[in-house]
């Protein structure tokens, strides 16, 4: 969306402040031995107490409040039965409603003590969303932000995952503009206008650039390699971007 009247600028951050929350709370939550559907629970708690509504829930039937998604799983993980181990890379990726607007939020991280690569990935996630965020200015090209993350990815010798992409978001989970690539398109001259709303979301992988799609129709799953997510939803303004899920 174009977010253009005060109501905009409001109902986008009191949802955005909700999901942002309700990151925060799962990532303090999760620890060894607890099941991603007991994390999720929490989360449509926080969901009903806030009013709001689960986007993937809402918008997709998904069967969960949350997308969590462990080690070989990279999104779209559906909360269940799996249990939290120390040293698993884990992404908890938060989208919700209300009044009509909308946000989107993750992040990866690495329960406890993990191998050294899992934290790496996770940092170079940030990093790439800081560069890609360095470049979200009105007037400037869209395909700027996935060539700082490609930029960011092949300076620490990883790769950017090129079917997962961000999206606009607003007035409904995924909306215009369709992709926010993680590289650089030469063909994407889509220009960023004041006021447009995105979710810009970096997946980088220690060595690969293409998930699957497992048998469930939901999760995304990596063959062989580790990949960290980081997510926000931004409005883009003249007078710089704001994040609403920070
Ligand atoms: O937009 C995402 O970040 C998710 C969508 C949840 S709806 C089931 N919030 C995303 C991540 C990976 C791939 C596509 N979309
Ligand atoms: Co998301
Ligand atoms: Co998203």
């Amino acid at each position: 969306m174009i977010a253009k009247t005060k109501e905009d600028f409001i109902g986008l951050k009191e949802i955005g402040e909700i999901c942002g929350s309700i990151r925060d709370e799962l990532v303090r939550y999760t620890k060894p031995g607890i099941t991603t559907k007991e994390l999720d629970e929490i989360a449509g708690e926080m969901f009903k107490k806030a009013g709001a509504e689960s986007a993937p829930k809402g918008e997709y039937n998904f069967p969960g409040y949350t997308c969590i998604s462990v080690n070989e799983e990279v999104a779209h993980g559906i909360p269940g039965e799996r249990i939290i181990l120390e040293g698993d890379l884990v992404n908890i990726d938060v989208s919700g409603s209300k009044n009509g607007y909308f946000a989107d939020t993750g992040i990866s991280f690495v329960v406890g003590e993990g191998e050294e690569i899992l934290q790496k990935v996770c940092d170079i996630a940030k990093e790439a969303f800081d560069a890609g965020l360095k470049k979200a200015k009105v007037g400037a090209k869209k395909s700027a932000l996935g060539k700082a993350v490609q930029n960011v990815a092949k300076q620490h010798g990883l790769t950017v995952i090129k079917n997962l992409t961000g999206h606009g978001v607003g007035r409904s989970i995924h909306e215009a503009p369709d992709h926010i690539f993680n590289y650089y398109s030469r063909w994407d001259d889509e220009i960023l206008k004041d006021g447009m709303v995105i979710a810009f979301e970096p997946f980088i992988s220690t060595f690969e650039e293409e998930v699957s799609q497992a048998d469930d129709g939901w999760t995304f799953l990596t063959e062989d390699s580790f990949v960290a997510q980081y997510e926000h939803t931004i409005i883009l303004t003249k007078e710089g971007p704001i994040i609403t899920t920070l």
